[in-house]
């Protein structure tokens, strides 16, 4: 086999499969999660974003995965014993194409929409940050779906921007609740993002948490929500599935 022919197998016989990684409140409840894909591949076993994206460019195959990650996302949400949002990484390849507002309406009905939560990263959005409020004050218009900033604080984003774009959640990027403790810049980084977001109306998630000091550090901060090894790792369907039907 060629590497495009494998990956055209793998689309077809559905060897792509999503990692759930919860998210979670002060209570520790469950409110969301993450979808990260993976590969089963029959030989190589389990494979992550990074062995495999670069081929995926390379033969511009990114706009059938992302269709592949929706449908499997769509699947998931109609499969869960109690609703919750279920995030999705998008790329820039995805979000600035023609097909990607016809996946989202094709897919996901009014029902199952408001269930479902775009992550772009801060990088992307700044590419071109005018085409990205366009369409995302469109899609919202048409679609209840939930956006969020991924890798929130990396991208030098101006406020200017920020109140612009009609988003719903900013992600603190790990790297900030890494150094919490051990740089005071971060500390302070992190505490600026929750109150800007807080005057603009957004909420908050706080990515990467791995200590139990850095999610109750976080809480005094005022961030809403806390994803990270910590609290769960990402996790195969069936086992986020059984962790929604026992947590409270
Ligand atoms: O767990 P992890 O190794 O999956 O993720 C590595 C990177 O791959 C992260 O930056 C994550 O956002 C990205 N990623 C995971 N799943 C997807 C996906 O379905 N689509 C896109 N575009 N990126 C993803
Ligand atoms: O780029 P994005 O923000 O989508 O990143 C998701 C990536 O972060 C995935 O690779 C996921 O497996 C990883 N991840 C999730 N929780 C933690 C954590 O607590 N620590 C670290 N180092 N990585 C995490
Ligand atoms: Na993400
Ligand atoms: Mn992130």
């Amino acid at each position: 086999y060629t590497m495009k022919e494998d990956l055209e197998y793998a689309l077809q016989n559905h060897e792509f499969i999503l990692h759930i990684q919860p998210q979670f409140d002060h209570n520790k409840s469950i409110v969301g999660a993450e979808a990260l894909l993976r590969w089963q591949h029959p030989q190589k076993g389990l494979l992550y974003p990074g062995d495999f994206f670069p081929v995926v460019e390379e033969f511009g195959m990114m706009t059938q995965l992302t269709e592949e990650v929706l449908y499997l996302a769509k699947q998931l949400i109609q499969k869960l014993p109690k609703k919750v949002r279920i995030a999705v990484n998008i790329s820039g390849r995805d979000i600035y194409s023609e097909q990607f507002e016809t996946f989202l309406s094709s897919y996901f009905d009014k029902e199952l929409i408001c269930w479902l939560d775009l992550e772009i990263t801060e990088q992307v959005l700044i590419q071109d940050v005018n085409k990205a409020i366009d369409l995302i004050t469109r899609i919202k218009k048409e679609l209840a779906v939930a956006v969020s900033i991924d890798d929130f604080g990396t991208g030098y984003s101006s406020l200017q921007y920020l109140k612009r774009l009609p988003v719903d959640f900013l992600k603190i990027d790990r790297s900030f609740v890494q150094d919490l403790f051990k740089d005071k810049n971060d500390y302070v980084i992190v505490a600026t993002i929750v109150n800007m977001a807080k005057s603009l109306g957004l909420k908050t998630i706080a990515e990467g948490v791995e200590t139990k000091e850095q999610f109750e550090e976080l809480q005094k901060i005022g961030v809403d929500f806390f994803q990270g090894y910590y609290l769960a790792k990402p996790m195969p369907e069936d086992s986020f599935i059984e962790l929604l039907q026992t947590s409270g």
